[in-house]
């Protein structure tokens, strides 16, 4: 339960949530949550945050920062004192790799510009998501990752690193620590920006390059994490996908992906339309064989 240089993995069981509670609340603090809402995914936030308000840092002051391009899709939430909603309005990229990676960009703009005068730590966050169980201070870090559900038990060698040399997410077959998930991540507002930065550089120098990494912003943190390590992981308790079954060590699932599909299986149209769709297609690839997908020239 801890990583050789000592920092805590996160399990149920590990903690005593009374005395963390107690420390957390004697500190005052507050926290950020960030969440991106782009194009068609703004259909996540409603449950995003219904979840959140049972399970997400109950009791403690809460900012919600909605990053979407469809403002007018994101409707009204009634939040008890100490927890609200923040709308921040940003541009749309194309092509849903680039969707998902100027999440770096944005959140370190935002850290720089906000976050740091608003909260003390943030949590970054998918939004295809629901909470299901408790997340709370426990969590909480200088800079902190999760153990990704598809790899906490896989040996490094299988990891899905960047492995190409020219790119900057490059991570050789005998390095590496963890394979960390992209949608869930956070620290304190300053080590975020730190984290976050590094990545968007990363990425501007591989793109300069005509490169994108295997896996996206992903690639970038797992190779953030390698040179830089978190002072506390998560287990996949707090990124679970029931698509990976229900082992039964797994005691709690606190934080759970919302199959992709669920809209657009109810009508033929929804299904072509649904952005999520030819993603989940390559996510077959990621359990499996990266190196199909790489060979696909996907
Ligand atoms: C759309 C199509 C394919 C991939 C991503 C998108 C997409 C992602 C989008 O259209 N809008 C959007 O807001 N996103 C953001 O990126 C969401 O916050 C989403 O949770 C995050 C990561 O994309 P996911 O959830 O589709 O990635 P996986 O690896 O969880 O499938
Ligand atoms: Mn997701």
């Amino acid at each position: 339960m801890t990583t050789p240089w000592f920092a805590p993995i996160i399990w149920n069981g590990s903690y005593n949530i009374d005395i963390l509670n107690a420390q957390f609340h004697q500190r005052n603090v507050r926290i950020g949550i960030t969440v991106f809402a782009i194009k068609k995914y703004t259909v996540f936030i409603k449950t995003f945050i219904e979840t959140a308000e049972q399970f997400f840092m109950v009791g403690y002051k809460v900012n919600y920062y909605v990053f979407t391009d469809r403002v007018n899709d994101i409707s009204n939430f009634t939040l008890p004192e100490g927890r609200q909603l923040v709308i921040l309005e940003v541009p749309t990229y194309k092509r849903w790799q680039e969707v998902t990676m100027r999440r770096m960009e944005m959140i370190r703009d935002h850290a720089y510009q906000r976050f740091y005068k608003e909260v003390d730590y943030l949590v970054c966050v998918d939004v295809d998501m629901r909470f299901s169980d408790s997340v709370g201070v426990e969590i909480l870090s200088d800079v902190f990752g999760t153990l990704h559900p598809g790899f906490y038990n896989a040996q490094r060698g299988h990891f899905t690193y960047e492995r190409r040399q020219q790119s900057t997410a490059y991570i050789p077959t005998d390095e590496g620590d963890f394979y960390y998930a992209g949608g869930n991540f956070g620290g304190t507002v300053e080590e975020v920006y730190k984290l976050t930065n590094f990545c968007h550089n990363a990425m501007m120098t591989d793109k300069n390059n005509s490169l994108e990494a295997i896996w996206h912003d992903e690639s970038y943190l797992n190779k953030y994490f390698l040179y830089h390590k978190p002072t506390k992981i998560l287990s996949p308790e707090y990124l679970w996908d029931n698509g990976f079954g229900v082992p039964q060590f797994l005691q709690r699932r606190r934080f759970v992906a919302v199959p992709k599909n669920s809209n657009a299986i109810r009508n033929k149209r929804a299904l072509q339309e649904n952005p999520g769709y030819q993603k989940e297609k390559n996510l077959k690839f990621h359990l499996g064989s990266p190196y199909i997908f790489q060979q696909l020239g996907l």
